[in-house]
């Protein structure tokens, strides 16, 4: 039996109509296995999408929340300039104007906001940090200005002159500053310090940097035309690090402020700038925050 005959099981076999259900059982069975792993395809393409959005938004600093807020409001004031300018210490005294003294502060990680009333105007004020990994924040909260306060040591600005210039051409050559004559004040911080220089002094110091970047960032862009390199502007997040800086670079270039042939002057720009004091360690009224405040509220009604 076991050698010429078929086990039984072999000769079993399914009557028509039970093959056919049998069938569609496993057309089922295949059915919802690939809805299924079709479902969390989804759902798992989904969760890596919003993690990397999330850090993306953590490298540079900034909650995405608030930069995309932020692009509807047409009540921005943007508070920048390089690092330990005193930044932080301004939004702090506008943000909480009911506490005396200095706050205490320290480099900053990430962009404050909040919306903020100056002399009865609402503001939505925004402090970008100073380090130059968040020069991505500034120029996205940029097209939303309405006015821009850059910040300056007074103390530090000699050693620091050539990166502060730097720092506010990239600002004052911004598409919609110049567009749109955003007015800027750049505030010379810490006056209290005995090594402070004024705002005369710190406005030809800045003029004349501004005057020898105008010719160096020229002969940048020249050299980009002759290599034959993009002069699009590359969006945030786009291409790679050196086609970003090429195409910012062509940007700015393209942007040259003043007069040609004229030493750099800020009246030759068609935006207001105008060059204050200020101190955060003094008391709020002899620190220069009354003036300020006028300037923001001027600003916003003129
Ligand atoms: N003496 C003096 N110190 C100040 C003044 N303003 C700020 N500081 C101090 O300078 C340091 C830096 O101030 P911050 O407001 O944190 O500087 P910031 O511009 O926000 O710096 P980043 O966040 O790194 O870009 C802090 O220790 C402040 O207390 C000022 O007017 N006078
Ligand atoms: C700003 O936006 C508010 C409300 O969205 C609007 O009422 C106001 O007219 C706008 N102001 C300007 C100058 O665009
Ligand atoms: C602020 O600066 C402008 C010019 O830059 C000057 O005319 C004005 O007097 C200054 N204000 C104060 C209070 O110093
Ligand atoms: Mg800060």
């Amino acid at each position: 039996m076991a050698s010429g005959g078929r086990s039984p099981i072999g000769e079993f076999t399914l009557s028509s109509s039970s093959r056919s259900s049998m069938n569609s059982l496993l057309l089922t069975g295949i059915l919802v296995i690939v809805i299924l792993s079709l479902v969390s395809w989804f759902i798992l393409s989904q969760q890596s999408a919003a993690i990397s959005n999330r850090n993306l938004a953590m490298a540079a600093g900034t909650n995405a929340a608030v930069l995309k807020s932020s692009k509807k409001r047409n009540n921005t004031v943007v508070i920048t300039g390089p690092m330990g300018a005193g930044k932080t210490a301004l939004w702090c005294y506008l943000r909480f104007p009911n506490n005396k003294g200095a706050p205490k502060t320290q480099v900053s990680m990430a962009v404050n906001s909040a919306e903020v009333s100056i002399d009865g105007t609402s503001v939505y004020l925004v402090d970008v940090p100073g380090h130059q990994k968040h020069r991505f924040d500034r120029d996205a909260f940029m097209p939303a200005a309405r006015a821009i306060i850059f910040v300056v040591d007074s103390a530090e600005v000699t050693r620091k002159a050539r990166h502060t210039a730097e720092f506010l051409y990239d600002v004052l050559a911004n598409k919609h500053v110049q567009q749109n004559e955003i007015p800027v004040m750049i505030l010379c911080n810490k006056q209290d310090d005995p090594s402070a220089l004024s705002n005369v002094r710190i406005k030809t110091m800045l003029e004349d940097e501004i005057d020898k970047l105008r010719s160096t960032r020229q002969a940048d862009l020249g050299s980009l035309r002759s290599i034959g390199g993009s002069a699009g502007a590359g969006g945030l997040g786009a291409g790679n690090e050196d086609d970003d800086d090429d195409a910012a670079a062509a940007e700015k270039a393209s942007d040259f402020l003043g007069y040609e042939g004229k030493r750099f002057a800020f009246e030759h720009l068609s935006n207001p700038v105008q060059i204050n004091e200020s101190s955060m360690a003094m008391g709020l009224d002899i620190g220069g925050m009354e003036q300020i405040k006028a300037w923001v509220s001027d600003a916003f009604n003129a």
